[in-house]
């Protein structure tokens, strides 16, 4: 790559809704300046504070450049550099030998999305790992339970697009902290509020995006499906509903108007935690108000009842017949929109395992340690398990393993490798050549290689590639190059709205809007091809059909509720261990009311220790009626110190759909330090 200073379009990699076009001034290798891409219609020349100084990071002297291998105990991040040839050698040496001894499901592959590139995340990573035999990974943390019960409702996930929400004449937010998670979702909401559209956001807590809204409902966690349930019950007892669209485009709502009629207004206002009027105006705003459109958020689905609250809030808009109204509708995700062929890219007829060993991702402490499971070797990659997971101190155990074969591909040394006995060194998105789809908007992007790879690393793509050859894997599957790849993904035949774009389009424009039609009601695919209100599926599967109150378990033995949710400075744990960004965020807090600080003799900004079953932390208590009496909220995934880790809380329940992460659905109590 040249010296001299030049700009590079490139694509944001991060797990998030907005997947930003970029436009990076390189020079010498160093990013030195990001800017928003002013061409791509959803970025439009506007990016994140974290990512403005994402140079900071990806060209950070911490970046790992050679492979290491363990000297010293686990949890004490020794190590000694090798080369390449060591590194594989060992891998492949030690795997033959579990292989001998245990047999090929042993081994465990653990990933999720650090980074977004689908040749990176989901290709020959996963053929290699079929190839191999290894046992299976459900990587349920993130949406598992929301997008379950979106698809009972639509079939698929596919929603309004978010470009069409300027139409809207009302814009619900629910359960997502837009002003942190997905910032051009709240610049579409402020065109459509020029055109005079009124905005509600629905949370837990009075967040940024709350204060951006014309109307906030601070709610009681998890009560989200019943606060659906008693709009619904208000739409149909106030004539709001449109029973044109319910008969053709619907199933079941004669038996949904009968199930709500035990949702009353008393009821529900009460056990959400709002007024009666509240409930009564939302019920009517939406009833009355057309376009509108519902952003439902990831705070939802973790908690135990997540499904069923997201299926809930998705019913809605087939209510008021929102689907045939440009802008109308609702959005949880949209990744079948640009659905690519990942059976061609994943190739699951390579598998050769011969038992089916699956581990829920959400579950891997209580894995590891499982005698029975026998899990003998972890391969983690674009994940930093040990800040993010739930029960972080059962995994802690489960990786203390003395005979657990530990293997850590990572840009950084984290709280993750520090449990590795080989850490290898990964190239960044910015080196590697890869392609992305949105799960919000409607883009595919290309990332070519705009940057030279920092020292030895190397892309997932290479190392799986390495593997192969080591362990005498001759699949050619497993060699395939980059571009090929690319080219055979897009082509996916079942897709309707990807089917006329091409690699080499991509290539010259750098990103492509899937052909979606307005009205998405023909593209059902639920079985009946119209919206289930009712879901004969969810019956056959073992669950209510119709969209139900279930309140979560939440432990009685501690006094708060706590959230630990994401926060506005890092992207789940990266960027945490940057100092930039960590001033950015200033400290590790919990938020805690006013009236329950007082009963406790806790000051503002005081260190206190949060406990449970689960383990402790400390952190200092930032003191605000911007949360509810009885809720705490901490803000992100820190790992700066052992102590700040607030997944050691959390627990590895899962949803009620999807086996997906319940970590919200957890108590806690608040002791002071003397
Ligand atoms: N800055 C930043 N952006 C991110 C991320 C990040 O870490 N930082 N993470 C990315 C990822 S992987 C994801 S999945 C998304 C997640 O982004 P979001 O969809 O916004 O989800 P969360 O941030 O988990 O929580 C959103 C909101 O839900 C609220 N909440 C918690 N429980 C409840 C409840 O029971 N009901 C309601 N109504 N609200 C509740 C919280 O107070 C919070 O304001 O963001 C992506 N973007
Ligand atoms: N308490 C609590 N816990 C949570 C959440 C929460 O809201 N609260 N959110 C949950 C959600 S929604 C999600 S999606 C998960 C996210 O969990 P993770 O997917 O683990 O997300 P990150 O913490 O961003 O860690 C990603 C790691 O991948 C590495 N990486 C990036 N690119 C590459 C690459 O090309 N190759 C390799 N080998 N590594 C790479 C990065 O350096 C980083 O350390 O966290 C979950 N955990
Ligand atoms: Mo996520």
């Amino acid at each position: 790559m040249s010296t001299k200073l030049e700009k590079k379009i490139s694509v944001c990699s991060l797990d998030c809704p907005d997947q930003c076009s970029l436009v990076l001034h390189i020079e010498d290798n160093h990013i030195i300046k990001v800017e928003g891409d002013k061409s791509h219609p959803v970025t439009q020349g506007q990016i994140c504070n974290k990512v403005r100084h994402l140079g900071k990071r990806i060209t950070s002297s911490e970046r790992l450049t050679t492979p290491l291998k363990r000297i010293g105990p686990k949890g004490t991040q020794q190590f000694v550099p090798i080369t390449w040839e060591e590194a594989i050698d060992m891998i492949a040496t030690k795997w033959k030998t579990i292989i001998e001894k245990y047999g090929t499901e042993s081994i465990l592959p653990y990933s999720f999305y650090g980074n977004m590139g689908h040749l990176s995340s989901e290709s020959i990573d996963r053929r290699f790992f079929y190839r191999l035999g290894s046992a299976k990974l459900e990587r349920t943390i993130c949406q598992a339970a929301g997008t379950t019960g979106y698809k009972y409702t639509m079939g698929s996930n596919i929603g309004t697009d978010p470009e069409d929400s300027i139409h809207a004449k009302l814009i619900i937010l629910w359960g997502i902290n837009a002003a942190s998670t997905n910032m051009h979702q709240l610049s579409l909401a402020q065109q459509a509020r020029k055109n005079g559209a009124k905005i509600i956001t629905i949370d837990v807590f009075e967040n940024q995006t709350a204060k951006f809204s014309d109307l906030f409902l601070k709610i009681n966690p998890g009560t989200d499906g019943l606060l659906a349930l008693g709009m619904m019950h208000l739409l149909f007892k106030k004539q709001l509903v449109d029973y044109s669209f319910l008969e053709k485009y619907t199933v079941g709502y004669k038996e949904l108007e009968e199930h709500v009629k035990q949702y009353t207004p008393d009821f529900v206002a009460k056990e959400v935690g709002i007024t009666v009027e509240q409930l009564e105006t939302l019920a009517v705003m939406y009833g009355t108000t057309s376009p509108s459109y519902i952003r439902i958020g990831n705070g939802i689905g973790h908690h135990e009842n997540g499904g069923m609250s997201t299926r809930a809030i998705t019913c809605l808009p087939a209510l008021t017949g929102q689907w045939l109204h440009i802008g109308g509708g609702c959005n949880k995700s949209n990744g079948d929109i640009l659905l690519h062929d990942d059976n061609y890219l994943e190739m699951p007829h390579l598998d050769t395992a011969q038992q089916n060993k699956v581990i829920n991702m959400n579950k891997i402490g209580e894995a590891l340690l499982d005698e029975k499971l026998n899990i003998q070797s972890l391969y983690i990659y674009n994940c930093n398990l040990a800040v993010i997971s739930p029960n972080l101190e059962k995994i802690k155990q489960g990786l203390m393993r003395e005979d657990l074969f530990n293997v850590v591909h990572e840009l950084f040394l984290t709280e993750t490798t520090k449990y590795a006995d080989l850490v290898l060194p990964a190239a960044s998105s910015y080196e590697q050549l890869d392609f992305f789809t949105s799960y919000w908007h409607h883009y595919i992007q290309i990332q070519k290689p705009v940057l030279t790879p920092i020292g030895e690393s190397k892309s997932n793509v290479e190392v799986f590639r390495l593997l192969a050859k080591a362990l005498q894997f001759e699949n050619k599957e497993l060699f395939e190059q980059e571009e090929e790849l690319i080219q055979r993904a897009m082509k996916n035949e079942d897709n309707p709205f990807i089917s006329t774009l091409s690699y080499e389009e991509l290539v010259e424009k750098e990103y492509v809007k899937a052909h979606v039609p307005k009205n998405l009601l023909p593209h059902l695919k639920t079985e009946s091809k119209k919206i289930e209100l009712y879901s004969k599926k969810m019956l056959e599967d073992g669950y209510l059909p119709l969209p139900t109150y279930i309140k979560n378990n939440l432990n009685m033995n501690y006094p708060f509720h706590f959230i630990a949710t994401s926060n506005h400075n890092f992207l789940n744990s990266t960027f945490s261990n940057i100092e930039f960004h960590q001033a950015l965020e200033k400290e590790t807090v919990i938020f805690l009311h006013p009236t329950d600080a007082q009963a406790l003799n806790i000051s503002h900004m005081e260190q206190v220790l949060v406990r449970n079953e689960n383990g402790s932390c400390e952190l200092k208590a930032f003191v605000t009626d911007k949360t509810k009496e009885k809720v705490i909220l901490a803000n992100g995934l820190w790992s700066d110190s052992e102590k700040h880790l607030v997944n050691k809380l959390t627990p590895s329940t899962l949803t009620d759909l999807g086996r997906g992460s319940a970590m919200f659905t957890c108590t806690v109590e608040v002791v002071k330090i003397q």
